[in-house]
């Protein structure tokens, strides 16, 4: 059970912060049915990560890497939202000093925001327009749901489930014919410096950052939250597990993301004392 006084804390930090930076891991998707990278559960207690995410595993044998990431689209794709996603979507669409980056390439924050999107629209009859290009998540690492052409670079949006019972009858590209690779980023490999840029400007310009269901161990994502209290911001934590983000944070909250999210941040800013 997580700690009451600890969310009452970090809700009044939020409530009074007027930039606020959330930076999720794989525990936020926890609770969607989502295995996570390193927990109990976690991918990579039956995969190595070295055998699968690196540029040199897919190099040696593309066939196995595809069919780990065929049966992770397969098993994602059946994934909804949950609670947190919900509440992370309805925040960003509503704030407009609010950012999301995230280190996922599952899609789910991208699905929560079409949803909550769509009942906005709904429920008042009108457009949101561009406060939907600006809720959108800063995804670090790609996506499990494009691909990228090994020769050409060519990327696409792909939900295709992937047939990977041999080299020949794996992805190609329909532009050069070229073998196709998930669009995510592997150990060893740069991010996107547009990307990476965007979420260290946020982060740096955040008075808070919300750090999310992510074990803080894969660099640079797991600096970002650096860079906040380094311009004189503060980390606020919620994961399960400590972590070692958990040291740098004003406030911890122990417990799930889809429990601990939706009153964290339901905050109302008229009733916030600074
Ligand atoms: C819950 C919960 C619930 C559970 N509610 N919580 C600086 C220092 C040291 C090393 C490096 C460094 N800079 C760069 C490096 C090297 C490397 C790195 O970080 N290595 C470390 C592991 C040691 N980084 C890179 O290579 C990066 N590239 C780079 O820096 O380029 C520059 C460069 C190039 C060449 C040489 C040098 C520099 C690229 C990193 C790419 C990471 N890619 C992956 C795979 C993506 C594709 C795919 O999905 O297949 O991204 S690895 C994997 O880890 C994935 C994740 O996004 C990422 C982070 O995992 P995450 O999200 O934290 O998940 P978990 O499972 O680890 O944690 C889940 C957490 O949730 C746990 O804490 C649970 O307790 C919690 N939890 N249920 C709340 N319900
Ligand atoms: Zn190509």
């Amino acid at each position: 059970m997580h700690d009451l006084h600890e969310i009452d804390h970090a809700r009044r930090l939020l409530g009074s912060a007027r930039r606020i930076l959330i930076l999720t891991g794989a525990g936020v998707s926890a609770e969607s049915g989502v295995p996570t990278f390193r927990g109990p559960d976690g991918l990579w207690k039956t995969h190595r990560p070295e055998e699968l995410a690196t540029p040199e595993a897919f190099r040696a044998d593309p066939r196995l890497v595809w069919e780990w990431y065929g049966f992770r689209r397969e098993r994602v794709g059946a994934c909804r939202p949950n609670a947190a996603h919900v509440a992370i979507a309805r925040l960003t669409l509503g704030n407009e000093d609010a950012r999301l980056v995230t280190q996922n390439v599952d899609g789910l924050h991208e699905l929560a925001l079409e949803e909550a999107v769509l009942e906005e629209a709904g429920s008042e009859g009108m457009s949101p327009g561009g406060s939907v290009s600006r809720a959108a998540p800063i995804r670090l690492h790609g996506s499990l749901f494009r691909t990228r052409c090994t020769r050409c670079d060519d990327r696409t949006s792909d939900r295709h489930p992937v047939d990977a019972n041999s080299e020949a009858s794996l992805p190609r590209c329909r532009k050069c014919g070229a073998l196709l690779r998930p669009d995510v980023v592997w150990f060893g490999e740069q991010l996107d410096p547009e990307i990476l840029q965007s979420a260290m400007g946020a982060a740096e310009t955040a008075e808070v950052c919300l750090v999310v269901g992510t074990s803080g161990l894969v660099h640079p994502a797991a600096s970002l939250p650096l860079l906040t209290r380094g311009s004189g911001g503060v980390v606020v934590e919620v994961n399960t597990e400590p972590t070692p983000l958990t040291e740098v944070a004003v406030s911890s909250i122990r417990g799930r993301a889809g429990q601990v999210l939706p009153s964290l941040l339901a905050v109302d800013r008229n009733h916030v004392v600074d």
